[in-house]
């Protein structure tokens, strides 16, 4: 593995040492036919140079994610190809995911995403993918290419029927006619706001484990503006956070990726607020680990400590 220059949090040796880490974070900084804004290929090293002003301690799970263990990797060479990429991503989380470690991917664009599905349906079966995200995503192709960003939950549902999409607030008619034709589980913002859509129903007929994609801009542009598809009516901060929390608690997640944030001049918070949000689902990922086994929170890594790719009863 080659270990970037600095890591996540910017932590001690001690807490990002390859060897007794329990995470791993993977810089994807791929940007292919980006629709609207460009910059996503700055994501990753934006996220990672921001976490080094996060506070340790999450006030929220009262501990120190880092506890466990994070070591971060240098991003792999990338081809510039989509396909090519794809192959790339899925061959390097799998590796990773070999290791036994939880795996948080940094996009980069959403395409990325499908090269983590791809590794997991390579090594499980069933497993489901949860989405957050401002876009259904669920074209067949977009300007020519299938690969696409815009393109990501159709290429996923083509590894796993099991997939739930959170916070959606925009898609074609073509998109809407086929989640209703085929009953897709999806929770449009709208529902979620009111409170008309059983997330804890539709969590309960997910399968483990579950690799978790967000796309930053379910986010409300007021939380987080930068990234090249914004979308009025996203999440808050706490509703995000919530959200994530109960899926971190009712379903056995193995991996998880921040996508789309392209960093923009004069905003620090947007990076930031990635990066924040990354220490906390670690932080929920750890404290569902402790609960399923009645462990104390570490105070050091000791390992691996995530049972990840085999069958639903591991903690
Ligand atoms: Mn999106």
């Amino acid at each position: 593995m080659k270990l970037s220059s600095i890591s996540f949090l910017d932590l001690e040796k001690e807490f990002c040492d390859p060897a007794t880490a329990a995470a791993v974070v993977l810089p994807i900084p791929h940007e292919g036919g980006v629709s609207y804004g460009a910059g996503a290929s700055a994501g990753p090293a934006a996220i990672i140079e921001a976490s080094a002003q996060v506070e340790f301690y999450d006030e929220l799970l009262g501990e120190e994610p880092c506890r466990m263990g994070i070591v971060t990797c240098a991003p792999p060479v990338l081809p510039a190809e989509p396909e090519a990429m794809v192959a790339t991503v899925r061959r390097a989380a799998g590796e990773l995911l070999d290791a036994g470690y939880f795996v948080a991917m940094l996009g980069g664009d959403h395409s990325v995403s499908a090269g983590l599905a791809g590794a997991l349906a390579e090594r499980v079966k069933p497993f489901s993918v949860i989405q957050l995200d401002a876009h259904a995503d669920l074209r067949e192709q977009y300007n020519d290419s299938p690969h696409s960003h815009a393109c990501v939950m159709a290429r996923i549902r083509e590894l796993t029927p099991h997939t739930l999409q959170l916070g959606i607030r925009s898609l074609s008619r073509s998109q809407a006619r086929r989640i209703r034709k085929e009953g897709l589980a999806v929770g449009f913002m709208h529902d979620l706001r009111t409170g008309s859509f059983d997330l804890a129903a539709a969590l309960a007929r997910l399968p483990d484990p579950v690799f978790v994609t967000v796309d930053v801009d379910v986010f409300d542009p007021a939380v987080l503006g930068a990234t090249g598809t914004p979308e009025p009516g996203g999440m808050s901060w706490y509703e995000a956070c919530d959200l994530l929390g109960h899926i971190f608690r009712l379903r056995r997640v193995v991996a998880c990726d921040l996508v789309e944030l392209a960093p923009r001049p004069h905003d620090a918070a947007s990076p930031f607020t990635v990066a924040r949000l990354l220490q906390r689902m670690l932080g929920y990922r750890l404290a569902g680990w402790c609960r399923a086994t009645g462990n104390a929170w570490p105070e050091r890594p000791a390992g691996r400590l995530f049972s990840p790719l085999v069958s639903s009863s591991c903690p």
